[in-house]
């Protein structure tokens, strides 16, 4: 392992989870004080790549991550489990401490749709039950539902929807849409004791690849399920072709199209398939090396750890213009707001 000691750097992260729009990006900007994240101002995806904001929260550095959430409309689901599992290890393997996870949930929503059954799945399976007392359940939307409402759904989420994460210690907390609120949650959670995940220890000790973790596989069998399906199409498809008189031509084209069609589709199932077989730690171990061998004999572990993590996600315009600042702990009046002027 390419493990790079921190001990004179006390460096955080903290990553933002849930469903599209739940309000990840909003969360952030409200977290640093600063529209620094884009956020969505209708009901499609926003944040397309996850994205790395540095913050000071109570006085500790801290990387933020915002990501995109699960059955996003524009990417794929492995594209995005990728992106996640390259961030923490990168954070694992440069000795970045992961201090939790707050995952975000509309107080406003009624149902539970399935994008947001599969993210929560996906999110539980990243995380494994040992990390659950490191993560925040956080309800968002509070002015947009009555108290008595608020605490009705509240209480479902507990006894059912978050039953398992709240049973093995997530603690459930309300975001009221301000700064304040903000702050104190990720207070909270900047004091707890480091976590590693079970998707971290699955590729960096156990040396995994992306689609053997809980994780991948969980990825895997929806796109095995896919693939018959198209298969199983595609074979109907060709039955029907057979069939048809020599001068129905119509009806042969229209089946011809949905063949390629078909096709399409599961060549695409198949990419995603080749694609999660990657070898995650041994391909994030390399980037490691090759920007330390870069940057860390000249600037040290922070530039390191943003010049590795600015290869892997979208790091937004406004965080480059203070970062100096914020590396050397020269931010002005001890806030980060400075960072962005
Ligand atoms: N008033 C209020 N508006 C919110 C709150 N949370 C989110 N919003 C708004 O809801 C919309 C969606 O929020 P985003 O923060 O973009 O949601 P997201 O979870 O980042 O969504 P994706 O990037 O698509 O995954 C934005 O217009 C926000 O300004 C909140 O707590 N209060
Ligand atoms: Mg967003």
């Amino acid at each position: 392992m390419v493990k790079i000691s921190t001990e004179d750097e006390d460096l955080n992260m903290l990553m933002v989870m849930g469903v599209t729009g739940a309000g990840k990006s909003y969360f952030i900007n409200q977290l640093v004080g600063k529209k620094i994240v884009e956020e969505s101002d209708s009901l499609h995806s926003c944040t397309q790549q996850c994205q790395l904001v540095p913050a000071t929260i109570a006085g500790h550095k801290t990387l933020i991550i915002d990501t995109p959430g699960f059955d996003d409309s524009k990417r794929t689901d492995t594209e995005i489990l990728t992106e996640i599992a390259n961030v923490l290890t990168a954070q694992y393997e440069l000795g970045v401490k992961l201090k939790g996870i707050i995952y975000l949930h509309r107080i406003t929503d009624t149902r539970y749709q399935s994008s947001a059954i599969k993210t929560l799945q996906m999110f539980q399976k990243i995380c494994g039950s040992d990390a659950m007392k490191n993560v925040t359940l956080c309800t968002t939307r509070w002015s947009e539902v009555g108290a008595n409402l608020g605490a009705k759904r509240e209480k479902q989420l507990k006894e059912d929807f978050w039953a398992y994460m709240v049973h093995n210690g997530s603690a459930m907390t309300r975001f009221y849409g301000d700064e304040d609120s903000a702050r104190t949650i990720a207070a909270q959670i900047i004091c707890k004791n480091t976590i590693v995940l079970d998707i971290q220890k699955e590729l960096s000790e156990e040396g995994l690849n992306l689609n053997e973790t809980t994780a991948g596989q969980f990825i895997g069998n929806n796109l095995q399920d896919l693939e018959k399906k198209y298969r199983e199409e595609l074979s109907d498809l060709e039955e029907m072709k057979q069939k048809l008189r020599e001068n129905d031509r119509a009806m042969r084209l229209q089946i011809q199209q949905d063949w390629e069609n078909e096709k399409e589709r599961l060549r695409r199932i198949q990419e995603q398939q080749v694609s999660l077989e990657q070898p995650t730690a041994a391909n994030i171990r390399q980037e490691i090396t090759k920007k330390r061998g870069k940057l860390d004999k000249i600037m040290g572990f922070l530039p390191l750890a943003f010049g590795v993590f600015g290869a892997l996600i979208g790091i937004p315009p406004g965080v480059t213009v203070g970062i100096t600042n914020w590396m050397t702990g020269d931010d002005g009046n001890g806030s980060f707001f400075d960072l962005f002027n």
